[in-house]
């Protein structure tokens, strides 16, 4: 069968993926992306869309065709001013990216958060029992949302003031990776505020002696990155780590009082709450999409996608292509879920998955200990948001041990 390279022939599609009816639901559209070919053609963005797992991974490995410096939202840098100053790690690539993500990774390694395992265990453990005490609460709000900023900010190192603002900045950034809808609308109207709060929290004289912040500083001292570079790379923290999760938390929540025989397994076998965190962000995916920009003309699948356009890469629909996933739509802890693209793949893939690991192992072991059974007590009830799949509220009741 010959395959035609001709642009015209691509499958189009004007669906459009941010409104809050495919933000609502994915999974159909997901499908149907999926299924009409390797790339599609979304026209009301004039932007490339991919949605199976192996057109996904091969472009997050090819950072040389799909760059992020010409920004990872829908805004292209090329022709557009981005609305913060791009991130040194996110919005860049090699070899400008390295300096900042080899100081980063080594500060977000598994041997530099051995450090923090002891303390963010027993914050875990002393946070579930004041709130499963209550037998009926918002495991989002309670639990997802309560507990990373419980630990995350105190090691980042910044003042507790103002700490009320990390999760909306973080709701806007993501948002403001999509196209400019209502709801970048909504956030623009607090952005200066939340942004003039974040970049103060970057200064070395607000930060704590020891946290990651003071390390990111002393990386500068050491000539490792400069002294102008340090406080955006403490900001891609206070960015990246805090929303992402929340929402990681609260997948893997509602996925096991969605599943009771799951839970049953992980109270049997404790040691699986890290496969269960990373099969919750496969089967759930919080961070759904991001773009890239191609830096020259570039075939896929026989589809011909045009230098300095847009690729729309659906994280989600990878996560759950059957044609690398055995029942993909199935949350369950005796697969192993590792190659999922939910913290991405590549060099950008997320440089602090370890610390989302230890977050989210510290409060499953907390809960599996305490919680015989966990289940949904009312209407569970979605956040929109253009990058993240989240949820507002989602009440549970508990039986304990
Ligand atoms: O460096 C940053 O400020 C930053 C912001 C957002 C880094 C990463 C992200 C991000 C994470 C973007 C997941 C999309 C998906």
């Amino acid at each position: 069968m010959a395959v035609s390279t001709l642009a015209q022939d691509l499958p189009t599609s004007d669906v459009d993926p941010f409104s809050h009816e495919v933000l609502e639901n994915p999974i159909a559209f997901q499908v149907a992306l999926r299924d009409v070919g390797p790339v599609v053609h979304l026209t009301r963005y004039d932007v490339y869309a991919m949605g199976r797992y192996e057109d996904v991974h091969a472009a997050l490995i090819n950072w040389q065709a799909f760059q992020s410096g010409a920004g990872v939202g829908l805004s292209n840098f090329r022709y557009e001013e981005p609305w913060r100053p791009p991130s040194l790690l996110l919005e860049a690539d090699p070899p400008r990216h390295d300096a900042p993500r080899a100081v980063l990774s080594k500060i977000l390694g598994p041997r530099a958060l051995r450090k923090l395992r002891t303390a963010w265990f027993s914050d875990a453990e002393e946070l579930v029992e004041d709130v499963v005490r209550e037998r009926q609460f918002d495991a989002a709000e309670r639990l997802a949302m309560a507990f990373p900023l419980r630990v995350f900010p105190d090691a980042v190192g910044i003042p507790r003031e103002g700490r009320e603002n990390l999760l909306p900045y973080g709701d806007h950034l993501f948002n403001a990776f999509g196209p400019p809808n209502d709801l970048v609308e909504k956030g623009n109207r607090r952005v200066a505020d939340l942004s003039a709060w974040v970049n103060a929290q970057c200064a070395r004289d607000v930060l704590a002696d020891h946290g990651f912040g003071a390390q990111i500083w002393a990386a500068a001292d050491r000539g490792d990155i400069t002294p102008e570079q340090a406080p955006l790379v403490v900001r891609s923290l206070l960015s990246a780590g805090v929303d992402t999760t929340v929402h990681g938390l609260a997948a893997v929540l509602y996925a096991f009082a969605t599943h009771p025989e799951q839970w049953q397994r992980l109270r049997e076998e404790p040691y699986l709450a890290r496969v269960a965190f990373d099969e919750a962000v496969r089967w759930e995916s919080p961070v759904q999409t991001f773009f890239r920009t191609a830096t020259t003309d570039i075939e896929v699948g026989g589809a011909a996608i045009p230098d300095g356009k847009k690729i729309l890469m659906f994280l989600g629909s990878a996560n759950r292509d059957p044609r690398k996933w055995t029942d993909p739509d199935a949350f369950d802890l005796a697969r192993d879920p590792s190659g999922h693209v939910g913290f991405g793949m590549g060099l950008h893939q997320c440089v602090g998955q370890h610390v989302a690991r230890l977050e989210a192992e510290a409060l499953l072991t907390a809960l599996a200990r305490r919680v015989k059974r966990i289940e949904i007590a009312g209407p569970a009830r979605r956040h929109h948001n253009n990058t993240l799949r989240a949820w507002e509220s989602l009440p549970v009741q508990v039986e304990l041990t």
